[in-house]
């Protein structure tokens, strides 16, 4: 399994040099600062390319950009449109100059408004270390209370609206802003960061596309791209719904595995492929992740190794982020499926044997707690959670490892 890291580029408070002495293989970016449905320029890859060979000091980093993560989708191809068609042109593009630097792994998502989403991005644990947090209680409360969603209340129960109430009713106006800045004001890695108005308005703009509409619509951007990327090396894989349910009644469409199986089966080629992000479907109990492995490991191209701990039994509930070994995922069986993975890939001679994962997200430890990184991303964090699962790699991949 190849060991990436993700970097937001030279913003970002961790540098070339310490991804070499995280001893990561190689480094999962995005240029963050084109706007979506622009191109990414062959002169803007490259120029991202060179700030990743080299350390700060001049010195060759021996790392290079070998996941794009993400190139986003915009809202109007997800919706078909404005324009959408051009857009699409310029995706293909876009691609065109990745895979001519040499980039061949592309991650997307097609969440429809809001990327990843989280109530508490500092929820304190009894240790002391701090993580990301989705309550579901704080987020009708939000939905109903601050944006306040026409027809919100058909999608919640009396019992959570009552909770939601009494919660909203208990915050003051600072927790109220700091709830409402979590949720809308995007978190790293979201093409986009929005006011309650723009919400609003994105929301209105999608009342109309249904869940079929919408996978309609991936289909279609798919039957578009993925032959080209074929073409052109380049493994596409898209992200699943963080967290996997709907949210603020927009239709979430790549939530489990009948979803990956939908989508793959569309566009029957290996160029559309999976982002196993553990993390992100683990928080349905629903999802068994090592059996997804085994069932979509074929075409999964890139993996999020994350774990969460589940705080309800329902298919939409809270959870927070756990230790990349604790909470409620089999890590290790997980782990265990991407290496049986591996095996079959290379005993057919692919030469994609070697999936490139991340550690996908960190709790805030030690000096994390005072380096205010980007929500999710600390360097302690992920360090520990790359060192936990590197020992499952090792200790599972050793000759005398008995057959589990
Ligand atoms: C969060 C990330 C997401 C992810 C995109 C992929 O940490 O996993 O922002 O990058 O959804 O398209």
């Amino acid at each position: 399994m190849r060991q990436t890291w993700r970097w937001f580029g030279p913003k970002d408070q961790v540098s070339v040099g310490d991804m070499r002495q995280a001893g990561v293989d190689g480094v999962v970016s995005a240029l963050h600062h084109v706007p979506t449905g622009d191109i990414w320029t062959s002169a803007e890859i490259i120029q991202r390319q060179a700030e990743i060979a080299r350390a700060k000091d001049g010195s060759v980093s021996g790392l290079a950009w070998e996941v794009a993560e993400s190139l986003p989708v915009s809202e109007d191809i997800k919706k078909q449109q404005g324009d959408w068609r051009a857009h699409i042109t310029n995706y293909k593009q876009s691609l065109r100059n990745l895979a001519a630097a040499g980039v061949k792994i592309v991650c997307y998502n097609f969440m429809p408004v809001l990327d990843w989403t989280r109530t508490d991005l500092t929820y304190r644990l009894p240790g002391g270390a701090t993580c990301m947090r989705f309550d579901l209680v704080d987020f009708v409360a939000f939905d109903l209370n601050i944006l306040k969603r026409a027809g919100a209340d058909e999608d919640y129960s009396e019992g959570l609206q009552e909770k939601a109430a009494r919660r909203f009713d208990a915050m003051d106006d600072l927790a109220r802003q700091s709830l409402a800045r979590n949720i809308v004001y995007g978190l790293p890695g979201a093409a986009e960061s929005f006011s309650l108005e723009d919400v609003r308005h994105h929301l209105a703009e999608y009342a109309a596309l249904s869940e079929e509409g919408l996978r309609k619509n991936l289909i279609a951007f798919l039957e578009q791209v993925a032959p080209l990327a074929q073409g052109l090396g380049i493994r596409l894989c898209c992200h699943p719904d963080d967290p996997p349910f709907p949210l603020l009644g927009l239709p979430r469409i790549m939530s489990t595995e009948a979803h990956y199986h939908a989508i793959l089966s569309a566009v029957d080629l290996p160029s559309n492929g999976v982002t196993l992000c553990s993390g992100s479907l683990g928080a349905r109990p629903d999802n068994d992740l090592p059996g997804m492995m085994q069932r979509l490991g074929d075409r999964v191209h890139f993996l999020h190794l994350r774990n969460v701990r589940r705080q309800s039994h329902n298919i939409r509930g809270s959870f927070y982020e756990a230790e990349h070994l604790g909470g409620d995922i089999d890590m290790v069986a997980l782990v265990g499926a991407a290496l049986d993975e591996e095996a079959r890939r290379r005993a057919a001679g692919r030469a994609d044997s070697s999936i490139p994962f991340r550690p996908d997200h960190g709790q805030d430890i030690l000096d994390d707690l005072h380096r205010k990184a980007q929500p999710g991303y600390p360097v302690i964090g992920r360090l520990k959670g790359l060192a936990e699962l590197r020992g499952v790699m090792t200790a599972l991949s050793h000759p005398a490892r008995m057959p589990l």
